[in-house]
C-alpha cells in the first residue's frame, strides 16, 4: 500500500509546482528537505542493492528501521493505549510506556477518532511524515480495540503513510492475523531476555488470563509469547524490530544470546537501549539505584552483535505522542484543542511531490559521501576516531552548538563515515549568554570524540572545548555530514603522519539520564 505510493512519488510528474511545495512547507515549519538515497543503513550499510525489493521499499522512508532515512522522514506517535498487561521494573506507570519512551514523560491521551484528526492534520502540515506509530503510553495489544479502531481509520483516510505498532509480546500470537488484516508492516517488541531466570529480575509480574502471575512462571510465559509471536510475524512477511534495554548487571552479557535468539527468528533489526535510570523517576531500578550503561558500554555491547544482525543506534526513546524527525519534538505544536481547531486539508499529491524532492536531495547526498569514501582507499591506518555533530536534520551540518539538544555521533576511519549513535544534552545557550554548567554536561556527553562539527560556535565554548581535547570544526556549516567528517579525518590522518599531532585515545561519555520532555526533546 504505502509502498507503492513512495514509489510513484518518485517518479511524480503530477503537474504539482515542487518549488511552490517546498516554499509553502519551508516557510510554514522551517523543515529540512536535503539527503542522499538508496543507501538506508539500518545501523548497518545496507541498501537497495543488499536486500530484496520489497523489503527495500518498506524501509526506505521508515525512520525507526533506516538510519539514513532519518535524517528526512518523520514520525507520530498516537497515544490511544493506556492499559499495560505487564510490570517492568524500569517503568513507573504514572508515565508512559518506557520501552519506547523515557521515564517521566506524561503524553496526551487520545480516542482513536481524535488520533485519525491527528494524524491528518500532522501529515497536512509535515509533507515528510511517513510513518504513524503505536507505541503507549501503555501497551497497545492490552487495549486492541483502541489501537485497530485508530488504524482502521487511519489506513481510510490517509492511505499512503505506514502502520506501526510497539508492544511487549505478551498479547502478540493472538492478534498477530489481525496486525497483519490491518497491512501493518513494522512491528516492534521489546525482548529483554530469553531466559526466565534474568526475566525475573526484569518483570515483578504479569497479567495473564485474568490472573496476575509473577517471577520465573511469568518471565516464562512472557519470552513464550514474545518469541512466538516474533515467529508469526516474521512468517507473515511482517518486519520486526526487537527493543532492548541495557540493564548493567542484570541482562547486559545476557542480551548477546538475545541477539542470537531474535535473529534465528527472523527479526530485521535490533535495537539496544540504554536504561536511563534515576530515583525521582519513582521506577523499582530509579529506587534501587540500578545505572544504566555509559556511552561507551553500550557502544561496545551494539558493537559486538553487529556481526549478527543490523543494529540500530539511532533510536531517540520518544514519547508516546511524538511528532516530528527522531531528535526532534514538535508535539506541541499539536495538542488536541490545536487540532481539533485546524482545517485539515490532506493534500496527498503534495505529499508525494515534497517526498519526490526529498528523494533527490537524498540521492545527492549519498553520491557525495560516496565520492568522498573513495579518496580514501589508498590511506592505510588502523585509526577510529569519533566525531560529534549538531544537526537539525537532512543529512547536513546546520545546528549552532549552542542551539544543539542532541549531537549525533560518527565513527571514522578508512572504511569512512558510520553513524554510531547520538548524545542528548542540556542547551548550552541559554537566550543570549552561555551556561557554563551546561558546557560542563555537554563536554561529558561528548568526551569520547575527538572533534565536533558544528554550523556556527562562540570564542568561549570554542575554548573549553579545546582544552577537553575536542576539536570545534564550524568549517563545514550547512555541508553534507559525512563528506564533511571524512575530509576532516583525511587531514587529522595527514597531520599525524607529519608530526604536527599525536593521536591520542579518548575517554568515555555518559549518557544523559533524566525525562525527554518536548522542551528537551
Ligand atoms: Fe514509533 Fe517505534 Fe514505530 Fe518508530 S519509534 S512505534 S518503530 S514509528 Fe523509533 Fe522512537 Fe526509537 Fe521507537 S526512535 S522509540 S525505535
Ligand atoms: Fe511500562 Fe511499557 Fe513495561 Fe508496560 S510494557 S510496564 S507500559 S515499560
Amino acid at each position: 500500500m504505502d509502498s507503492s505510493a513512495h514509489q510513484e512519488a518518485g517518479a511524480s510528474g503530477s503537474g504539482v509546482d515542487i518549488e511552490a511545495v517546498m516554499q509553502q512547507v519551508a516557510e510554514h515549519k522551517g523543515c529540512g528537505t536535503s539527503g542522499g538515497a538508496a543507501k538506508p543503513s539500518c545501523g548497518s550499510s545496507d541498501g537497495p542493492d543488499d536486500m530484496p525489493a520489497e523489503i527495500w521499499e518498506k524501509v526506505k522512508n521508515h525512520p525507526c528501521y533506516s538510519e539514513e532515512a532519518h535524517h528526512h522522514y518523520a514520525r507520530m506517535h498516537v497515544a490511544v493505549a493506556p492499559a499495560c498487561n505487564i510490570q517492568c521494573n524500569y517503568c513507573n506507570r504514572k508515565y508512559d510506556c518506557a520501552n519506547e519512551s523515557r521515564p517521566g514523560v506524561v503524553s496526551e491521551k487520545l480516542t482513536p477518532e481524535q488520533a485519525a484528526k491527528k494524524v491528518l492534520a500532522v501529515a497536512s502540515t509535515i509533507p515528510q511524515m511517513t510513518v504513524l506509530g503505536i507505541a503507549g503510553p501503555g501497551d497497545p495489544l492490552a487495549n486492541p480495540a483502541k489501537t485497530f479502531k485508530t488504524f482502521e481509520l487511519i489506513s481510510k483516510t490517509a492511505p499512503d503513510i505506514k502502520l506501526c505498532l510497539s508492544t511487549n509480546g505478551l498479547a502478540l500470537p493472538e492478534h498477530v492475523d489481525t496486525i497483519a488484516s490491518f497491512n501493518v508492516d513494522h512491528v516492534t517488541i521489546t525482548i529483554n531476555m530469553v531466559d526466565p531466570e534474568v526475566g525475573a529480575k526484569i518483570y515483578p509480574w504479569i497479567f495473564y488470563k485474568h490472573k496476575r502471575i509473577t517471577g520465573v512462571e511469568a518471565a516464562q510465559i512472557l519470552t513464550d509469547h514474545q518469541l512466538r509471536g516474533l515467529e508469526m510475524l516474521t512468517e507473515r512477511g511482517i518486519l520486526c524490530k526487537v527493543n532492548s534495554v541495557m540493564i548493567p548487571g542484570v541482562n547486559d552479557k545476557h542480551l548477546v544470546e538475545v541477539n542470537r535468539a531474535v535473529k534465528s527468528r527472523g527479526a530485521f533489526l535490533h535495537n539496544i537501549m540504554p536504561l536511563i535510570s534515576a530515583p525521582e523517576h519513582g521506577t523499582v531500578f530509579g529506587l534501587t539505584g540500578q545505572r544504566g550503561p555509559t556511552a561507551q558500554e553500550l557502544k561496545a555491547l551494539q558493537d559486538s552483535c553487529e556481526g549478527e544482525m543490523n543494529m540500530m543506534r539511532h533510536c531517540r526513546q520518544c514519547r508516546a505522542d511524538a511528532v516530528g524527525l527522531l531528535g526532534e519534538d514538535r508535539s506541541e505544536e499539536f495538542t488536541t484543542d490545536k487540532i481539533m481547531a485546524m482545517e485539515v486539508n490532506y493534500d496527498l499529491e503534495g505529499r508525494k511531490a515534497y517526498q519526490a524532492v526529498v528523494e533527490q536531495e537524498r540521492v545527492a547526498k549519498v553520491e557525495a559521501k560516496k565520492e568522498e569514501v573513495a579518496t580514501l582507499k589508498d590511506i592505510e591506518s588502523d585509526i577510529k576516531v569519533l566525531a560529534a555533530v549538531a544537526t537539525k536534520g537532512s543529512g547536513l551540518i546546520n545546528e549552532h552548538f549552542g542551539h544543539a539538544k542532541e549531537f549525533q555521533i560518527y565513527e571514522l576511519s578508512t572504511k569512512g563515515a558510520k553513524f554510531v549513535g547520538h548524545r542528548r544534552v542540556d542547551l548550552y545557550c541559554q537566550g543570549g549568554f552561555g551556561d557554563e554548567d551546561s558546557l560542563e554536561t555537554v563536554i561529558r556527553a561528548i568526551n569520547d570524540c575527538h572533534a565536533v562539527f558544528v554550523a556556527k560556535i562562540g570564542g568561549c565554548p570554542k575554548g573549553d572545548l579545546l582544552k577537553a581535547g575536542i576539536d570545534p570544526v564550524d568549517e563545514f556549516a550547512h555541508e553534507f555530514i559525512e563528506k564533511s567528517a571524512i575530509t576532516w579525518f583525511k587531514a587529522y590522518l595527514e597531520k599525524l603522519k607529519s608530526g604536527e599531532i599525536t593521536h591520542t585515545a579518548r575517554g568515555d561519555a555518559e549518557i544523559r539520564q533524566g525525562a525527554f520532555s518536548s522542551e528537551n526533546a
